[in-house]
């Protein structure tokens, strides 16, 4: 079955999407996402220029050979254009391959280790009590699992929290430069274990809380904080220290018992080798389509089995539903899944776009059996809304320091 055409989709059904198309001669296609938030046209470029070339012609049953050919036949490897790109890809021929086999996918992965799959929502807040309130409504509608994130008060623009929705950016999509936010890292010390004490003043122990730094503590003040959320009995604490450098990861663990999850934007397994085998984290949050698509997923979960180390992928609104299908497949297969982050689509307009398998009931998602990924994508419909250069947003200390956003 040779690939005879890759078409390359970017619109914006409420936020900017990266969608590709692999076409065959035998009139099977498949669909990948290769959505990086603030950063489409790259691995647009990436993919016209870079990869489709060179993969006229091919076979698309090829999977294995292909990814190799993309990763290892690149001299200049890694990175998260280069990873969503071949991403894209990849979730494309995996798609191609079910529906040629009258397959979904995750059976191609070797059949189902669960029924459905445990997620975890957001509930957001300029305050703790409206965060608390959404926390609620989230409980009731089922989840068995919230993230819980707040503004902090004297801080403009908390991450993660809802200014009216507009400023909740992975929906944003007409953010023509970075706006900048301010971080305290005191002032959020001082704030946000009184968001969780309240929590479970008010909802008890049996609601799975977690919470996501995003990556703005050195590892002293994280282990402080996993000390001073022991109480709360977490699910985990989030991306408290970037992790370039892994082995941060050893002082936070050195002193707290909370469970860490790293790994978002970790786009090859080798960002998390070190990690992984020490142990140093309990979940790690890689995604397929920030780390190279189906294939190396099947590895990386594989590899943090040995080590007592669960999948809980990445799953914000801006990775596509075909992204979200991926994750999916992926998560009804392997026996180390935990929990996917999950808070629906960006609004009804997506919908128009993407047709996909997916539905949420009682804090779980349910995946229709379909051949392939399970995914269609109206090109049509997906005309009308065009590509919007949109940034995700930039931190600043309040003496100006660049800090992590
Ligand atoms: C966040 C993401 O969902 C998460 O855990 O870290 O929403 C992240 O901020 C966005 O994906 C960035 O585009
Ligand atoms: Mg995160």
């Amino acid at each position: 079955m040779k690939i005879v055409d890759i078409k390359i989709y970017v619109n914006c059904p409420g936020r900017n999407f990266v969608t590709v198309k692999i076409e065959t001669d035998k009139g099977i296609y498949g669909l990948g996402d290769a959505t990086l938030n603030g950063r489409e046209m790259a691995v647009v470029a990436y993919l016209e220029e870079h990869i489709k070339p060179c993969l006229i012609g091919k076979d698309a049953h090829q999977i294995e050979d292909i990814w190799q050919y993309l990763y290892r036949g690149c001299y200049w490897r890694k990175g998260p254009v280069t990873m969503t790109a071949i991403a894209a890809i990849d979730m494309a021929l995996w798609d191609i391959k079910g529906k040629a086999a009258d397959l979904p996918v995750y059976q191609l992965l070797g059949g189902k280790s669960r029924e459905k799959i445990k997620v975890y929502g957001h509930a957001n807040g300029k305050n703790i009590e409206e965060t608390l309130d959404h926390l609620g409504r989230l409980i009731d509608e089922g989840y068995k699992a919230v993230r819980l994130q707040c503004a902090i008060p004297g801080l403009e623009g908390t991450y993660g929290t809802l200014a009216d929705k507009k400023d909740y950016y992975e929906l944003q999509s007409d953010r023509p430069l970075p706006p900048e936010q301010i971080w305290d890292t005191n002032t959020y010390l001082n704030f946000v274990p009184e968001l969780f004490k309240k929590a479970r003043e008010k909802y008890g122990m049996d609601v799975q809380l977690l919470h996501d730094v995003h990556s703005r503590l050195t590892p002293i003040e994280a282990a402080r904080l996993g000390k001073i959320l022991e109480p709360y009995n977490l699910f985990f604490l989030e991306d408290s220290v970037t992790a370039e450098n892994q082995s941060g990861y050893k002082y936070v663990r050195e002193h707290t018992t909370i469970p860490l999850a790293v790994g978002e934007i970790f786009n090859t397994i080798w960002d998390a080798k070190e990690l992984i085998e020490n142990q140093w984290i309990d979940y790690i949050r890689m995604a397929a389509t920030h780390a190279g698509g189906i294939t190396p997923m099947r590895r990386i979960a594989d590899f943090a089995s040995l080590y007592h180390i669960r999948m809980a992928p990445h799953g914000p609104p801006d990775i596509s539903p075909i992204g979200h299908a991926a994750n999916a497949h992926l998560n009804i297969w392997a026996p180390n899944f935990a929990i996917q982050e999950f808070i629906g689509f960006g609004g009804t307009t997506l919908n128009n776009v993407f047709k996909h398998p997916l539905t949420l009931e009682d804090g779980h998602l349910l995946l229709q059996d379909k051949p392939g990924l399970g995914v269609d994508f109206d090109e049509k419909a997906a005309e009308k809304y065009t590509y919007k250069r949109s940034y995700l947003p930039v931190s600043r200390l309040k003496d100006g320091t660049l800090w992590n956003w």
